[in-house]
């Protein structure tokens, strides 16, 4: 499954921390080919991301990046359309701050998330391995941004194993998603897209992994699947657990 045309948002009221509040957008007013004159949000990109300019930042001058603004959808990648200034727009509408806030790339942001999941042999649960966030506390998958001419697999295996000291090949692991993430660090110009890969582990695999929280991981553990670990997780994440779950046919059982 790649992305669907429309991912719902999750996160437009969240912020991460240190952004400014938001200027408030109604659903009805997201889009960006519908007139919204009051429409006055803040501007901020952190700090760190003007010191880390030529690393993973990028110039502060949008004219100045030469690579196309695209967005991958179901139907593949497609180009996103730009304001007046050169600046991409986010393809979900109107967040509530300008600028890039602490993305350093304008217009999207590559990440890959590792989808784990396994069966509890105790209690028969479908669980999958997340990680709490150090930034939010949240729950979520144990997933990171791809380095300059990183394969995503490779991506995905090496923040598996920096997060949660699991060691998995994800070479041949199916794609459940690609595509745009409703992160809390989103801004109008700067948003994280990612790809999912899923791996489902049988009981003998399961029991050889040992797990250990290690970079921006506060914790790493099995979660069963249910209503509480869903509505507790970071941006997307909880949709994509359950596209996960329509793949091995399970439904989620009330918590
Ligand atoms: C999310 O942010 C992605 O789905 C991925 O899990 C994560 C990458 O950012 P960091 O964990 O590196 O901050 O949107």
């Amino acid at each position: 499954m790649m992305a669907p045309d429309v991912i719902p948002r999750t996160n437009q009221k969240q912020s991460a921390k240190g952004y400014p509040p938001r200027f408030p957008v109604e659903e009805s007013q997201a889009a960006w080919d519908l007139p919204f004159p009051e429409y006055d949000p803040p501007e901020y990109t952190a700090v760190q991301v003007f010191e880390h300019e030529g690393e993973w930042a990028d110039p502060a001058d949008v004219k100045l990046v030469n690579r196309p603004f695209v967005t991958q959808t179901a139907r593949g990648e497609v180009p996103v359309i730009v304001d007046e200034g050169g600046r991409p727009l986010n393809p979900l509408g109107r967040t509530g701050i300008r600028g890039r806030g602490l993305l350093g790339k304008w217009g999207r942001n590559l990440a890959g998330d590792p989808l784990v999941t396994s069966v509890n042999p105790e209690t028969g649960r479908l669980q999958v391995l997340v990680i709490e966030r150090g930034d939010s506390g949240r729950y979520a998958l144990p997933g990171g941004m791809v380095d300059e001419g990183e394969a995503i697999s490779e991506t995905i295996a090496r923040e598996l194993r920096e997060e949660t000291g699991v060691d998995l090949s994800f070479q041949s692991s199916k794609v459940l998603y690609s595509g745009i993430v409703d992160d809390p660090r989103n801004t109008d110009h700067a948003w994280m897209e990612t790809t999912v890969l899923h791996q489902h582990l049988s009981p003998a695999a399961r029991a050889g992994l040992r797990l250990r929280a290690g970079d921006d991981a506060r914790a790493v553990r099995w979660a069963d699947v249910g209503e509480l670990l869903l509505g507790s997780m970071h941006a997307n994440h909880q949709d994509f657990v359950r596209m996960a779950m329509q793949e091995l046919g399970q439904t989620a059982p009330p918590d």
